[in-house]
């Protein structure tokens, strides 16, 4: 029934130790950088036989998905998070591909070095997507875009692989001007042109603004920028809770986010998918008794010390959540883990919602040490933006 896929995973994780003062924040600079069609192109890149083809990178098992679809395959609806299954439907001459996960990080790393040639403010969002300030930047540039160009060409010679970039004032709209003329693109938000800019904006390309969100904003009659500026914030709030201030702040470009540079923190966890989605009890109180056993294997193995304990589920549907609880000693024994994960797995509710993959880890998070004790921080992410990144699962025999 279970089957542990990934292997022990030292991860590292940004926190947030330099990043540029509110008062200067008037007229920030910042490119978002985003590598086209990632794990594709690098394959696509190492073996010519791929190139103008369909190709959706993963492991062809039946419980295997799509972690990244090539251009040439998205027309037919092949898309990250689907199941190789459904991919191969849609696109009956789909060439499924391994992933690679060594070379995707070289690359994120080479990637990286060039971005630190500009600037150490560099806000890693993923391993081939960042955001980096360069209002100030070291080789002095004065335009913005001319940095992203440099930085573009700089990945093409020294990857082979295309970035696309957005540039403009804030995170809200560089990111959205980097997908605005994927691939290899280029876009510029200028502040004077930001809002007749958002106002033409589908809702859809908010930040935060996912399947679920946008079909509430639709039924509200909010369809473009210019929609949802016209509502007002009590409306907003009462609709979307926290979010709906965001949303109100980014329907005028507003968005005061600065970019945070990443300093390691390093956890340890492990993760386990079910072959068939369960809500059964017992098996899940089973799967995480194994859950912890792994994860104790792991922290001796590493010599690892962390204080906070992370669960994470993904649902059926793969919707994701993370809930940690921070103690104020060293998590290292059963007797010190067990309570915890206990006590985080009982606020998760699986009964309508049958359980796909759970993981546990261990982080060392000391700014949360140790007057947060014992309260479960929700750390569910409200933005379907942010849940961005999911290795693809791998059959037994890759484990
Ligand atoms: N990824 C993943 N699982 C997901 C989403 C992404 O494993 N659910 C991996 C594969 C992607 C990489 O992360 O190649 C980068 O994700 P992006 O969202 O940036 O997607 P791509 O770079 O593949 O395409 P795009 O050109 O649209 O950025
Ligand atoms: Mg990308």
């Amino acid at each position: 029934m279970l089957t542990i896929v990934n292997p022990c995973t030292l991860t590292k994780m940004p926190i947030f130790v330099l990043f540029r003062r509110q008062g200067q924040m008037s007229a920030r600079k910042i490119i978002h950088v985003d590598m086209d069609q990632f794990f594709a192109a690098v394959e696509q890149r190492d073996q010519p036989q791929l190139r103008g083809k369909p190709i959706a990178v993963g492991y062809d098992a039946p419980r295997g998905i799509v972690a990244t679809a090539s251009y040439e395959a998205r027309p037919y609806g092949v898309h990250s998070a689907l199941s190789i299954q459904i991919a191969k439907k849609r696109c009956p001459q789909l060439i499924i591909v391994e992933p690679h996960f060594q070379k995707y990080k070289e690359v994120s790393v080479r990637i990286r070095s060039i971005f630190h040639e500009y600037t150490d403010l560099i806000e890693p969002i993923s391993l081939d997507e960042a955001f980096l300030d360069v209002t100030e930047n070291k080789p002095g540039i004065p335009l913005a875009v001319d940095i992203a160009k440099e930085i573009k060409q700089r990945i093409e010679e020294e990857t082979g692989l295309t970035a696309s970039a957005g540039v403009s004032y804030c995170k809200f709209l560089a990111k959205i001007a980097s997908d605005y003329r994927k691939p290899n693109g280029l876009c510029v938000i200028h502040p004077q042109q930001a809002q007749a800019f958002i106002d033409k904006l589908e809702v859809t390309r908010f930040w935060g603004v996912g399947k679920k969100t946008a079909e509430r904003m639709h039924k509200m009659g909010i369809y473009t920028g210019n929609d949802l500026r016209n509502v007002p914030l009590g409306i907003l709030t009462q609709s979307f809770g926290k979010a709906g201030h965001i949303f109100y702040n980014f329907a005028r470009g507003i968005d005061k986010r600065p970019v945070v540079s990443e300093w390691i923190r390093k956890s340890v966890s492990c993760e386990q998918t079910f072959e068939r989605d369960t809500s059964n009890a017992n098996e899940l109180a089973d799967a995480l008794q194994k859950s912890i056993d792994e994860l104790l294997r792991r922290l001796k193995k590493n010599n690892f010390e962390g204080y906070t304990l992370t669960l994470k589920i993904k649902f059926h549907d793969f919707r994701q959540i993370t809930r940690s609880i921070t103690s104020n000693h060293i998590l290292q024994t059963r007797e010190e883990i067990e309570p915890l994960a206990n006590q985080l797995m009982a606020e998760v509710d699986y009964d309508q919602h049958p359980i796909r993959l759970m993981g546990l880890g261990v982080s060392n998070h000391h700014d949360t040490a140790p007057d947060t004790l014992l309260q479960p921080i929700q750390l569910e992410l409200p933005f379907d933006y942010d849940d961005i990144y999911d290795v693809t699962q791998s059959p037994q025999s890759h484990s």
